[in-house]
């Protein structure tokens, strides 16, 4: 059962009021400026948003939403990139005293909000077997910790090594680097609970597994769907986009349970429109479907499209496009030809007549983009929603023209620049090969685990004895709370290289380290000299990032010096792999990155053009389709309802606007107007009529998986406050990660193995 911990936010504060029309405006600039002076002072406020964004200054450490090419405004940047970067330049600070005043297992009672609260981590600290408290450590002792712990396993593959998504390219290719040289591919990432979904899909699909378009294709477009994502949050600066791209006359649809405040209306504090008027008005429709029903719509839409095209043949589908690039067409039309409107009701609770009118908006439309994020990549029908989604864009044609294209909307700042790097439990083999070739080092080809894998490998006991976590805080991000704090109890060691204490900290392994890193944000200097990394934002466009605030203590080193110091100290001095000449000198690490990485030749020059390089997309680029078939691939997805027993609801975990992530900022989620407190569950409120419940009334949430391979079938996240909200009929949600603990380890999404954080079935039963 997983309990509340102590009460370091008092959840009797909290109150509800109405939900936003809007977004951004004049309070998310004063949240951001207020912010940024309560984390790091006046000064230090304006020498960080300066450089924010801007070509000489550091990336966002935020989401992962490009810059625009050329021209950048002076405030290239939102309320909550403001955020993120107040909440790492924070001027608090996380020292050695401040662990032996608290002992880990006080520490372990606090909230992820408490813990970040306390500032940044200054110096590296041990948690030896059988201590209460951290203590300080060297940076050579640490290495040799580890690399004795290392050597000891009796196989690589009994070593976890998870990376977060804003590690830069440089440490990133270092990191998989490291771990395959060492002998294993256990390389489990954020991404595996992320956008892995829209990966399995998209590879399959047109061959490559990013998006294809660009921020000019998006402001081009004349049709735009927002499919599962609140951008006013977590993409803020897409709005822009969508402003933009509506004042040259597009529209846009927004699939979504909830009518999110970004979605709906958008005060562009850049404008003075934004400023003093009411807005831009932004979704033209709006779809509000239930949990998971989106498979469906697409189909549905995709059904019409086919049936409208045989009445009046070359009217609706782009047959050229189909017969000298597509695969699978009339399997795909025989299969939606028969669909099932009752079944599509069912699952989307949309009724028919607006899923014909958006139909039609598809079929008028030139310039299709659809986006989407975690709304459509957490369920276990994922991967094949996303697949329709590809089917109805085949059927137009709207991949590799100006204006159209495929958008999964990444969340980490370089979640997509890991990924191109090799961090990847299951790489391809040309990759592999490139890398011993380049290096002459032998690498090992058995798939590792992914997040959940390696879970499961802790929890049953299995061989999985050192975690080391590479950024992120696994086990506050990863589901299944109870369960994932007792696998990472169970290790041996578990290595945190982290910016700021968070949970995964105080749910150690027999011995636990804490490295403390730079952050984005911070000048690394070496001989005198700031270096930069680089990154790949969510349109494939990589580009380099400096930091340029003093750093938060002198003893923090960069990830690249520290994955380089414990890889000379595990591998010994004869290593092939040149890790001194790595430490000393980032441009070396990026001509082996040129030579091994597909995409990246000649990158130390490219990354010095102003606003960096595109990496080709050969869907994008040139039509071409590197799939199976070498062609764009339909696929035939039968329509799977989630059918939930009577008096339960299906749950979806997701983000308040005051955190990022397992980070959080504040209390409030501003546009759904809850304040001062996180503990909320919302519901509609003929669902709580239903139910026999009242808003303000306390439950407990219980998860149901009858199908659990463990025998759990009940899992249970106490006193959550009851939120009449205008969410869909028969759907609810809570924010992540207090509801993790709801999440079965063994409910995942087919293919992907994503978690299934948007749609659990719950009952709520009234606390007594
Ligand atoms: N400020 C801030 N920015 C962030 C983050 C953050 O935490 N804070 N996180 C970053 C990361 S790592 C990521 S991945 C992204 C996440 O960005 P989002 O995907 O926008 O994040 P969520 O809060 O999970 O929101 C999911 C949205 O999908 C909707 N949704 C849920 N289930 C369904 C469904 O079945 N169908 C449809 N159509 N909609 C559904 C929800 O109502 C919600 O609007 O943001 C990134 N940016
Ligand atoms: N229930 C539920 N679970 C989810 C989700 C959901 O929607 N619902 N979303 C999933 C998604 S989309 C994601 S991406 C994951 C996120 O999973 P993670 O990426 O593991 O989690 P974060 O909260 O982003 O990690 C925050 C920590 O990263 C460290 N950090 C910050 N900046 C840096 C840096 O520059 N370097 C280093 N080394 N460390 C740094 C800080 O110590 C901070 O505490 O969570 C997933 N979990
Ligand atoms: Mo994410």
């Amino acid at each position: 059962m997983s309990k509340p911990p102590r009460q370091d936010i008092d959840e009797s504060e909290l109150h509800v009021g109405e939900p936003k029309q809007w977004a951004a405006g004049i309070p998310g600039v004063l949240v951001s400026l207020q912010r940024g002076i309560q984390q790091m002072g006046p000064g230090r406020t304006v020498r960080a948003l300066r450089v924010l964004n801007q070509r000489e200054g550091f990336d966002c450490p935020g989401c992962a939403w490009p810059e625009p090419q050329g021209h950048r405004k002076l405030a290239e940047f939102c309320e909550n990139g403001a955020k993120a970067v107040a909440e790492e330049a924070t001027t608090r600070r996380v020292g050695p005293e401040f662990f032996a005043r608290h002992p880990v297992a006080e520490l372990a009672e606090r909230t992820d909000y408490w813990l970040g609260q306390q500032g940044r981590i200054t110096h590296p600290m041990v948690l030896r077997p059988g201590g209460t408290h951290y203590e300080p450590i060297s940076w050579d002792e640490a290495f040799d910790l580890i690399a004795t712990e290392l050597s000891a396993l009796d196989s690589p593959n009994e070593a976890v090594f998870y990376t977060s998504g804003r590690t830069s390219n440089e440490a990133a290719f270092l990191y998989q680097l490291l771990v395959r040289s060492f002998g294993t591919n256990n390389l489990p990432d954020c991404s595996n609970m992320c956008h892995e979904s829209s990966g399995a899909a998209l590879n399959e699909t047109i061959g490559i597994g990013k998006g294809s378009v660009s921020l000019a294709d998006l402001i081009q477009a004349d049709l735009i769907m927002v499919v599962g994502q609140n951008p006013g949050t977590n993409h803020p600066r897409m709005l822009s986009a969508l402003e933009q791209a509506k004042g040259a006359g597009a529209r846009v649809v927004a699939v979504n349970p909830l009518p999110e405040a970004g979605l709906m209306r958008f005060k562009n504090p850049q404008n003075v429109r934004g400023v003093l008027g009411r807005g831009t008005p932004l979704a033209d429709e709006f779809c509000q479907i239930r949990l998971g029903g989106d498979l469906a719509l697409f189909q549905a839409i995709g059904h019409l499209l086919v049936s409208w095209d045989a009445d009046a043949p070359g009217t609706v589908l782009d047959a050229e496009f189909l017969r000298e690039h597509a695969h699978g067409f009339a399997e795909y039309a025989e299969h939606v030809r028969a669909l099932d409107w009752a079944l599509v009701e069912e699952a989307t609770g949309l009724d028919r007549e607006q899923i014909t009118k958006v139909a039609r908006m598809v079929a008028d439309a030139e310039r299709v983009v659809v986006c989407w994020a975690m709304g459509l990549t957490q369920h276990r029908q994922s991967v094949p929603a996303i697949r329709e989604i590809v089917n109805v864009m085949l059927l137009r044609g709207m991949i590799g023209k100006p204006g159209a294209g495929l958008c999964p909307v990444r969340g980490h700042s370089n979640v997509q620049g890991d990924r191109t790097m090799g961090i990847w439990e299951k790489m391809p083999e040309s990759f592999l090969a490139a890398l011993e070739r380049e290096f002459g080092i032998t690498v090992p080809r058995e798939h590792g685990y992914d997040t959940v894998a390696a879970l499961r490998a802790m929890r049953d006991g299995g061989p999985a004895k050192v975690f080391m976590g590479l950024g992120g805080n696994f086990v506050s991000a990863t589901p299944d709370t109870e369960v994932t704090e007792r696998a990472l109890r169970s290790c041996r060691l578990t290595v945190q290289v982290s910016t700021k204490l968070n949970r995964s900290h105080v749910v150690p392994g027999r011995t636990a380290l804490i490295l403390p890193t730079l952050g984005r944000t911070e000048r690394d200097v070496r001989a005198g000299r700031a270096r930069f990394v680089t990154v790949e934002d969510s349109m494939s466009v990589v580009h380099r990032s400096r930091g340029r605030l003093a750093p938060a203590s002198e003893h923090l080193r960069s990830e690249v010096s520290i994955l380089c110091g414990l890889a000379r100290r595990l591998f010994g001095p004869d290593h092939p792999v040149p890790w001194e000449l790595f430490e000393r000198d980032y441009d070396e690490i990026r001509e082996r990155i040129a030579r091994v990485v597909p995409g990246c030749a000649d990158y130390n020059r490219k990354v010095r053009q102003p606003d960096g390089f595109v990496l080709p997309h050969p869907p994008r680029d040139a039509r071409e389709f590197p799939t199976a078939t070498g062609r764009a691939n339909l696929t035939v997805n039968p329509i799977e309802v989630l059918r939930v027993p009577a008096g339960r609801l299906l749950l979806q975990t997701m983000r308040s606007h005051d955190q990022y992530n397992t980070t959080i900022y504040g209390l409030d989620d501003r546009y759904r107007g809850v304040k001062d407190g996180r503990r909320v569950v919302l519901v509609s409120p003929a669902d709580l009529a239903e139910l026999g419940l009242a808003a303000d009334q306390l439950v407990d949430l219980v998860s149901e998986w009858p199908d659990d391979p463990t025998g759990v079938t009940e899992r249970r996240a106490e006193r959550f406050r009851v939120v009449a909200y205008p969410t869909a009929r028969g759907c609810a949600a809570a924010y992540f990660p207090e509801a993790n603990a709801l999440v079965p380890l063994d409910s995942v999404a087919q293919t992907s193995n994503t978690p299934t954080s948007k749609s659990i079935v719950v009952r709520l039963e009234p606390v007594a």
